[in-house]
């Protein structure tokens, strides 16, 4: 259905037979804040996506359509800059990356629109930018590697959106894989997949419906925080190149020249990394259980140190933990409110999402929208069978 909507107001705003593009959001199972300190995530992409038309115009502009705000914009291709409305700076901060390689971009006709849920932690912003760009490479035959594409939605983000944001969420949408999560090493930008059957555990998304605003400045302050924990550090340990070479007896060592927020931002980032590590041995190993418990330690530490969740994310997992079924819970994505994620057993997800949704309304007196998701491969080319339906 998506796909024939975008399509049918791609030929009504500009007529011609576009290429169709989809570009998933993700879930992140754990590792969260580790990415842009060259940390370890696991991510996947999901069944949640943003749909693109996009055709050549022969003109010198780029004319942009945002189905889902039924909002129009064009801009000069020859003077793109970041402004209102927000939601084309997602698309503009692309077009300036092809730009900044030195590669032309003529004028194009753009129409996108999705269902991955806005300000969810789901990493709508990034299925946009990875979206646009795969179409521009397709488009204009440049041949760019996803991973130069992942890139380069990043550094849109950066440039703008604002947002100094780790690889995370454009490397998920890109690289996904049906049925599989994927760690991936922000550094060396190494990555592995692991099976991930969503039919033997589902994971469901709880939206604490509290709006994230990544660009109010939390989230740069973190990255920030982060960074001066591995300046004072790498004077006295040379290899701690970024927080992942950093023990816990080092920080502690230094707790007083970091300074108490500092210490605890970096600790759990330490800690995190940990986790992601032995966190994917214990998925290989099939042990649901530990891997669940390794997600409640990340939420607490996400909470006590990092200081990113909100009461609503808080009373989320909480009232998750004592449902019989549930492996595990935690926020998810950049927080200050948006979605936890939760692994649950297949026969219990029903009783699950119903005593979630009455916990909600007891405790805060709100409705809780629930998602289940499947895993899914990254952004494609649409095949036109698909677009035909
Ligand atoms: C947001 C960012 F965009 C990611 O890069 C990542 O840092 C995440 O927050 C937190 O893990 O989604």
């Amino acid at each position: 259905m998506l796909y024939t909507h975008i399509t049918a107001a791609y030929q009504q705003h500009f007529s011609s037979a576009p290429l169709l593009v989809r570009a998933p959001g993700r879930v992140n199972l754990i590792g969260e804040h580790t990415d842009y300190t060259g940390g370890f995530v696991l991510p996947a992409a999901i069944d949640k996506e943003i749909c693109f038309a996009v055709g050549l115009n022969g003109s010198t502009q780029a004319r942009l359509f945002s189905y889902d705000q039924q909002e129009a914009y064009t801009t000069e291709l020859a003077d793109v800059q970041p402004g209102q409305p927000q939601w084309a700076n997602y698309l503009k901060g692309v077009v300036a990356q092809f730009q900044h390689r030195g590669i032309t971009v003529p004028g194009f006709d753009c129409v996108f629109g999705g269902n991955v849920p806005i300000g969810a932690g789901m990493s709508s912003s990034a299925a946009v930018e990875c979206g646009l760009a795969f179409a521009l490479n397709e488009l204009l035959g440049t041949r760019l590697s996803r991973m130069e594409l992942a890139r380069m939605a990043q550094l849109a983000e950066h440039e703008f959106a604002g947002v100094q944001c780790g690889i995370m969420d454009q490397f998920a949408s890109l690289f996904g894989r049906s049925n599989q999560v994927v760690r991936l090493d922000c550094r060396s930008l190494e990555y592995e997949y692991f099976p991930f059957d969503t039919q033997a555990c589902h994971i469901v998304l709880c939206n604490s419906g509290v709006k994230h605003s990544l660009a109010s400045s939390e989230y740069n302050t973190r990255r920030q925080e982060c960074e001066k924990g591995v300046a004072v550090l790498s004077q006295y340990y040379p290899q701690v190149q970024s927080l992942r070479d950093a023990t816990l007896e080092q920080l502690a060592a230094h707790q007083r020249e970091l300074g108490e927020v500092v210490y605890r931002r970096c600790r759990y980032v330490v800690e995190e990394n940990h986790r992601v590590v032995t966190a994917c041995q214990y998925l290989e190993a099939g042990d649901l259980a530990a891997f669940g418990q390794h997600m409640y330690a990340s939420h607490a530490g996400l909470r006590d140190d990092y200081e990113v969740s909100c009461p609503e994310l808080d009373i989320l997992v909480e009232a998750a933990r004592p449902l019989p079924g549930v492996y595990g819970a935690r926020m998810m994505g950049g927080g200050f409110g948006g979605c936890t994620i939760n692994l649950v057993a297949p026969e219990q997800v029903e009783q699950f999402v119903a005593a979630m949704k009455t916990a909600y309304q007891q405790q805060l007196g709100r409705v809780l929208e629930t998602y289940q998701t499947t895993i899914m491969g990254g952004v494609d080319v649409l095949e036109p069978t698909v677009h035909a339906a």
